[in-house]
């Protein structure tokens, strides 16, 4: 297939760029280099050096022969060139991550809220309207995340996307196929519930072919292909920001600092390791939707963990103790959840579930680099209320 990723440059994006290139696909990489600018603004790098985007692709050509093409374009304010990009490219499928994707970073101002809604549903929209535009039968891959469902309990396994509802009325009951009622819990979370409503609305009146994926907290730093050499290493946020729980302890583990465990600990959330990540938008890119086909929606996680015991679970392996910080989020203090996740299955995803040698392997890495930690970042700063 031809393929372009959007968001190419970011931590998901690069290793299922490689993963892509590497299967024979042809791939182009559109990025507008925004998550590199904000490590900039907020003087904090990606624990791993990675390597500029030129270099990431010079290097891949020198170990595989194979050639990525790069772009940098700004797909939420540069409509026009996204429209020639789409109709010169003529791609069987586009993926989608180019999206804010920090809840603490788009909860730490107006502004950043501003720009997280404005980044993220121009992008997405953008992307909808040039498919149409560019009359070309193009498949919408899109990352989501489960955080649509929202994160208290639900008293039920959170199904695929949609759920079958039954509407009381005088003389009968309506049956209904309805999306599960939307409960975000940030801004961006906010901004992928509203990508739902995009998707099923051009999917009812365009037809377009779409799969939007429902994924959880990634965790792991390297695949595959980002091990074949230094140059193409993926990044590894830790900061208060960007950086996400499990990764966050391994990192802390590193250098012995307290494990930050916000509020009780109580959150339940659903985890898949980045090379999963990889591996079920494969999936997805080979089994997409038939014209006319409602969107298809897929939960890509492949395990739950409470906070407090992925805590105890490092502190016990690496002897770090557990620190209790004030939740700076507004979520409830426990939640139950479990997911269905039985479409990736059926199409022969094997989980990478969590074990200790693998733990080991994402702290050894944090280890490597613990030199160009900035240990003031690690502490978080946005507030979901002043
Ligand atoms: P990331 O920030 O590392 O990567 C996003 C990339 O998109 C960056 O390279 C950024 O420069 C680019 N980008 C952003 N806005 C753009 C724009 N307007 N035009 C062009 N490029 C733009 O994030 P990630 O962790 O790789 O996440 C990718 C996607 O997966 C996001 O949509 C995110 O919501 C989703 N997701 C991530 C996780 C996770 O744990 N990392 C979990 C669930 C879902
Ligand atoms: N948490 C801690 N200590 C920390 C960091 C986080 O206790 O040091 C807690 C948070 O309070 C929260 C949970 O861990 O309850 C998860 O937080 P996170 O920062 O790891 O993940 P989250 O903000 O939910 O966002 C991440 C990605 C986002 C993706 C989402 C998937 O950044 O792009 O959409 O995971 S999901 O969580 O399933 O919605």
């Amino acid at each position: 297939m031809r393929i372009v990723v959007f968001g190419g440059d970011g931590f998901c994006g690069w290793p299922t760029s490689l993963h892509l290139s590497n299967l024979g696909h042809e791939v182009k990489i559109v990025d507008n280099l925004s998550r590199r600018n904000i490590d900039n603004e907020l003087e904090c790098q990606s624990l791993t050096p990675i390597s500029t985007i030129s270099n990431r692709i010079q290097t891949w050509k020198e170990i595989s022969n194979k050639h990525i093409e790069f772009e940098n374009l700004d797909i939420a304010t540069e409509y026009c060139r996204l429209l020639d990009l789409l109709t010169n490219y003529k791609p069987d499928a586009v993926v989608h991550f180019a999206e804010q994707r920090a809840a603490p970073y788009s909860m730490k101002s107006p502004k950043h809220k501003i720009y997280t809604v404005q980044n993220n549903l121009n992008a997405t929209h953008n992307i909808l309207c040039a498919i149409v535009e560019s009359g070309i039968d193009i498949h919408l891959v899109h990352l989501g995340t489960m955080g649509v469902y929202g994160y208290t309990t639900s008293g039920m396994k959170i199904p695929e996307g949609y759920l079958d509802v039954e509407i009381p009325s005088e003389s009968t009951r309506l049956k209904s196929r309805i999306l599960y009622p939307a409960s975000p819990g940030s801004i961006y979370h906010m901004t992928k519930t509203q990508d739902a409503l995009f998707f099923q609305f051009y999917s009812n009146n365009d037809g377009l072919r779409i799969t939007d994926l429902h994924q959880g907290v990634v965790w792991g730093t390297n695949t595959k292909e980002t091990n074949l050499d230094e140059r193409l290493i993926n990044r590894f946020d830790y900061d208060g920001d960007y950086g996400t729980v499990l990764n966050r302890f391994l990192m802390q583990s590193a250098i012995d600092f307290p494990l930050t465990v916000y509020g009780s600990g109580g959150q339940t959330r659903a985890f898949i390791h980045i090379q999963d990540t990889v591996k079920c938008i494969q999936l997805a890119l080979e089994n997409a939707p038939k014209s006319g086909e409602p969107v298809h929606i897929f939960n890509q996680v492949t395990e739950t963990f409470r906070v407090r015991d992925l805590a105890e679970l490092v502190a016990q392996l690496t002897g770090t103790p557990v620190q209790r910080v004030d939740n700076p989020r507004i979520e409830a203090d426990e939640n139950e959840l479990e997911v269905e996740n039985e479409k990736f299955m059926k199409l022969g995803l094997d989980p990478i579930t969590l074990s200790e040698g693998l733990l080991m392997e994402i702290k050894q890495v944090a280890e490597k680099y613990s030199h160009r930690c900035d240990k003031d970042k690690i502490m978080p700063k946005s507030k979901w209320r002043n």
